[in-house]
């Protein structure tokens, strides 16, 4: 497979990046590239030197798969830096994505062509870096300090007329006439003499730009190496030669490249791609149309959910019993997006257009004509088996059907319709527009088509969807369970509520435990008339504790949703604690910590070992788009194995007699830590 092909444009070479499917700078793309300006130079027919991308995009940057290997020359700095120097102007034609290296390779030129289509951004940061290859030192130079640093810390991208404006562009011409444009750019730039070298511009904005940006953004860096790293390396554009600056970026480069934050980011970017692969399935199996979609279920979830299909362009027919609830899903759609709006999200042209596709109605038969229908109906087995059985005699045949249950067996589900094999399960996570994570739970007779279809349209929603099997809870609320279980069996012991939620905000955790508790609300699956007041949820719950929305839970909450501990709450821990003959204690942040997240492990590991989810990275996956894992630390599974396996089966022995069955350990787990 040719990684570049060359052609001269009369006086004019071409290079053209042939790397599918991202054009990534590979060793091979690299030393190609290298020769070919290199022969320019010699060639006396030649004037100038255009660089373009084949295919949707010119480069997404660097070839990610070779960190951490040994490097192949020339070293995309080196190529870069080659590029600079050349005698003979050298252009990029920039179109798609041009990320990371795909973005350096074009500052280190001497012009850049963009079409409409052009998204140019340095993400370095989202995998735990830096940009590697001069653009901490170049982008400086044309876009000022204050710019680049937005660009490079924020990992974000620019469009063309954005960057065209920035000055990191030179011209931005349309699509189909990008080559002529670089080629008769190129050509005027060497009828001008000698090329401009980026390096030899300086940043402007300097040191006070720098200290600036870390004035207002220094806090929000959060606990992560990459950006003060990034920040760093842009001052030494300001303050040092730029061989020196290219110098000191290497060396910060290289200390992230090694750093275990980026390893677990770059896992986490690979994991996630990987997630969207399903083993085994079968070449013929195609994804069917989705052209029109059902939602069964005004509420939260069902409306949350049918933004997300409105908001892909997606057509959606929104069934209620009852006109109230119809009316006040409605309403709740219509001022979501208005909120979004205000926050520049979306234009008011673009509400009114997902508002239009939007078809509320009060009767099932409306749903006939639907190549989907997802059900968000209450979570209970009964109430979901009686709305399947009539979806299966209204909805054509082939539609798919798919419940958005959080626990419920879809097996069951499925049994209540003569299409099993166009059952499955589309659990999404709440805020459903908001959050990225889609567990797509296939029963066991759902068909490998129905699998595909519902995959392929998680990449069109912009969902991380992650295949799982049928279980109480599926992935990520199951290994949330004994999470769960421990921090209510620690408070009873002695630990204080705030204890446990600080122990995992420290760890990284968005919220502790308690904290959820009390977002989500302590009344889910409650009742007034089944409370039997013998836990402690059930006594806060009997005493109108039921968390945030009551203004009290386990914490008391302020009008702006401040929480502060409850003497309340600790002295009805304490009657608990006693009638259950618990005897409490101090406990220590370690064995909160390992209570609750080894038993999480260990219940990740026997979700694997029962099929349930494909691989250990889909579980990382899942944690991490779907729970607020911090993705510095990979996920449960990988996190656990930066640990040491044996160190978690250890732990898990230690606590044995707390944890109960959330301490046995999984086969898998101790063959690991043998
Ligand atoms: N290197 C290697 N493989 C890559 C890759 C990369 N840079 N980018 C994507 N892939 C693979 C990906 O794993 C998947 O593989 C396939 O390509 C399609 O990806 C020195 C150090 C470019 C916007 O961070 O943002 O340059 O699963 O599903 O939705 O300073 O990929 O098919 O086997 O995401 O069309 C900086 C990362 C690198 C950009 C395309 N660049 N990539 O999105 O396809 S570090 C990035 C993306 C660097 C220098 C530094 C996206 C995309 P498979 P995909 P997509």
């Amino acid at each position: 497979m040719p990684m570049i092909s060359t052609a001269r444009h009369g006086d004019v070479l071409v290079v053209t990046v042939d790397n599918p499917p991202v054009n990534a700078l590979g060793t091979a793309v690299r030393r190609a590239i290298g020769e070919a300006v290199t022969s320019a130079q010699a060639d006396a027919g030649i004037v100038a030197t255009v660089i373009g991308g084949a295919g949707k995009l010119f480069s997404g940057g660097a070839d990610i798969t070779e960190f951490g290997k040994p490097g192949g020359e020339p070293g995309l700095p080196e190529l870069c830096d080659a590029v600079e120097a050349s005698a003979k102007p050298v252009i990029a034609a920039l179109h798609g994505t041009c990320f990371g290296g795909g973005l350096e390779l074009p500052l280190s030129c001497h012009g850049r062509v963009a079409a409409p289509s052009a998204r140019l951004g340095l993400p370095e940061v989202k995998l735990g870096l830096l940009p590697g290859a001069g653009g901490t030192q170049r982008l400086p130079r044309l876009v000022g300090v204050a710019r680049a640093l937005d660009m490079i810390v924020s990992g974000d991208p620019i469009g063309a007329d954005a960057a065209l404006a920035a000055g990191l562009v030179d011209r931005v011409v349309p699509e189909a006439e990008l080559l002529a444009g670089a080629v008769a750019f190129a050509r005027d730039a060497a009828a001008r003499g000698a090329p401009r070298r980026t390096g030899e511009r300086e940043a402007q904005g300097g040191v006070a730009a720098v200290d600036a940006f870390t004035a207002a953004k220094g806090r929000a860096l959060g606990g992560r190496d990459a950006p003060a790293a990034c920040i760093r390396a842009v001052r030494g554009a300001v303050e040092l030669p730029l061989a020196d600056g290219l110098a000191q970026e290497r060396r910060l480069f290289v200390d992230l490249l090694g750093g275990a934050q980026s390893k677990a980011l770059r896992h986490a970017f690979f994991a996630e791609r990987a997630a969207n692969k399903i083993e085994g399935l079968p070449a013929d199996a195609k994804p069917l149309k989705v052209e029109r979609v059902g939602i069964v279920g005004a509420g939260t979830m069902g409306g949350g959910i049918a933004m997300t299909f409105l908001s892909a362009g997606i057509p959606v027919t929104m069934v209620e019993r009852e006109r109230g609830a119809l009316d006040r899903g409605v309403a709740l759609i219509r001022s979501n997006y208005e909120r979004s709006a205000k926050r520049g999200r979306f234009t008011p042209d673009e509400v009114e257009a997902a508002m239009g596709r939007l078809t509320p109605v009060l009767e099932f038969d409306a749903l006939h004509d639907c190549d989907l229908v997802i059900e968000a109906a209450f979570e209970l087995l009964e109430v979901k088996t009686e709305i399947f059985g009539r979806l299966d005699r209204i909805c054509r045949p082939g539609a798919i059907l798919a419940s958005n249950t959080s626990y419920l067996d879809i097996d069951a589900i499925a049994a209540a319709t003569s299409r099993p094999g166009s059952v499955l399960g589309m659990h999404f996570f709440s805020p459903a527009n908001v959050m990225k994570l889609l567990e797509v739970v296939r029963g066991a007779r759902t068909e490998p088509a129905v699998l595909a279809t519902a995959m392929a349209l998680a990449k069109r929603l912009g969902k991380v969807a992650v295949v799982s099997g049928v279980c109480h809870g599926f992935i990520g609320n199951r290994m949330l369970n004994p999470r769960q279980a421990q921090a209510n069996a620690l408070i009873l012991e002695g630990a204080a509520p705030e204890d446990v939620d600080r122990v995992m905000l420290e760890f990284g955790m968005p919220m502790g435990p308690f904290q959820m508790a009390d977002l989500a609300g302590l009344d889910l699956g409650w009742t007034a008339e089944t409370s039997k007041g013998e836990t402690v949820r059930d006594i806060l719950c009997e005493r109108g504790r039921r968390g945030q929305k009551t203004g009290k839970g386990f914490y008391d909450y302020d009008v702006d949703r401040r929480r502060t501990p409850s003497d309340e709450v600790k002295a009805v821990i304490a009657e608990v604690a006693a009638r259950q003959g618990v005897a409490r204690r101090t406990i220590g942040d370690d064995e909160i910590r390992e209570r609750l997240l080894y038993s999480m492990v260990n219940e990740g590991a026997k979700i694997l070992d029962e099929g349930i989810a494909q691989r250990a990275s889909d579980i990382d996956v899942v944690w991490i788009n779907g729970y607020g894992w911090p993705a510095t630390t990979g996920g449960p599974m990988f996190w656990a194995e930066s640990v040491g396996f044996d160190r978690v089966a250890a732990g898990l022995a230690r606590h044995r007699d707390r944890l109960g069955d959330a301490g046995e350990p999984s086969p898998r787990l101790l063959s690991r830590s043998a």
